[in-house]
């Protein structure tokens, strides 16, 4: 394989959440699934263990207040002892009484300024552990015709997040996630890539969107939204993850490897991911509620891996030599042709070079890892 291709894949990283490791993330039951982490360290450890397993973890995301704490350089003396950054902080604007009609988008004066605040305070834990990025979802919308003024609540939603956005850093960036619907089932404020391009343009440079594979209708072509998005210059990141049916939070490449793949193909047409820190924030949004949740995990990084190391063999100087010449069969075979390249030896032959185990998975089962995180966690 060419030298700097392999480079490249050695040098790809993504983020892993802390929520995705302890019990947590479902309206049903949230199963005690043994060795999951119980507290924040746990958490941490587990993003530590991810890249001792996979060489590929960069940072952890974390999620305020689930990991709140009373010292935030001790969190971040922890997470560099794991060998990690910490990566996107996420304010929660849908755990409060107060956020019954909205958060950001409230009519409510008194719900709006809480959570302008809780993501002022959220900056603030930015400043101490040295993360770039306010990763804001809203869940804000409304459940039946008539309930909401669409363009007030837009327009207020700006507002609130510009009042954000200017007591943040010119070193921060504002990630700003959109859904089209849950918990609101009937408009959503930040609903799509379109509202959510709106939002950041009135807000500032640095205020970017974040895509979650999950939080599109079915169908959605997300691989075309990324590109105009990265055109545009507005792309701040991704949350990955895959589903079936809706915002199923399941392991990032089950379902949809072709899909990934393809989004991998655009995004090397604008941005080099093997370059860290990356200009795009590229995290994990998953909850896995039957799986061991470490095991789901490595499998999610190490699905990005290959689907990243196929984007990789695409010759991309060919690829436009077919779209100029409108063969639209060769342009496919060129995408197939790299998609269907087994990339696992590749990979394995970079992990042997990087003194990583090659198959994480087996050495965290085999290696006695598995069961001494389970005892240790009782
Ligand atoms: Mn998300």
């Amino acid at each position: 394989m060419n030298e700097q291709r392999s480079q490249m894949l050695a040098n790809f990283r993504v983020e892993v959440p802390s929520w995705g490791f302890s019990q947590s993330g479902t309206r049903f039951h949230a199963f005690e699934i043994p060795g999951q982490a119980r507290t924040l360290e746990d958490r941490i450890d587990d993003a530590g263990l991810v890249q001792q397993l996979t060489g590929a973890v960069s940072a952890v995301a974390l999620h305020i207040p689930w990991d709140e704490t009373s010292d935030y350089q001790a969190l971040q003396e922890r997470v560099e002892d794991v060998g990690l950054r910490v990566g996107a902080i996420n304010p929660n604007l849908f755990q409060e009484e107060i956020y019954r009609f909205g958060s950001l988008a409230s009519s409510d004066p008194e719900a709006r300024a809480v959570a302008v605040s809780h993501c002022l305070e959220c900056v603030e834990i930015m400043r101490l552990t040295d993360s770039k990025g306010l990763s804001i979802w809203l869940p804000d919308g409304s459940n039946y015709p008539g309930q909401m003024d669409f363009a007030a609540a837009f327009g207020r939603t700006v507002e609130s997040l510009q009042t954000v956005y200017e007591g943040m850093d010119a070193d921060q960036t504002m990630l700003i996630e959109y859904k089209f619907f849950e918990p609101a089932f009937y408009h959503t404020v930040l609903s799509d890539w379109g509202t959510a391009m709106l939002a950041a343009q009135d807000v500032g440079p640095n205020a970017k969107i974040l895509v979650d594979l999950g939080h599109h209708p079915m169908g959605t072509n997300i691989e075309a939204i990324v590109a105009l998005v990265s055109k545009y210059g507005r792309l701040g990141g991704f949350h990955f993850n895959s589903r079936k049916y809706a915002d199923d939070d399941l392991t990032t490449g089950s379902l949809n490897p072709y899909e990934l793949f393809l989004i991998f193909v655009e995004l090397n047409k604008f941005y080099n991911l093997a370059k860290q820190p990356g200009d795009i924030c590229l995290v994990l949004d998953q909850s896995h509620n039957v799986k061991c949740k470490l095991e789901a995990t490595v499998q999610s990084v190490t699905n990005l891996q290959l689907m990243y190391a196929k984007s990789l063999l695409v010759d991309y100087d060919k690829l436009k030599a077919a779209q100029e010449s409108r063969d639209a069969v060769g342009c496919e075979e060129l995408l197939k042709d790299a998609f269907d390249t087994d990339t696992r030896p590749w990979l394995q032959e970079i992990k042997r070079q990087q003194g990583l185990p090659e198959d994480p998975l087996q050495y965290f089962r085999e290696s006695g890892l598995k069961e001494r995180r389970i005892e240790a966690r009782r």
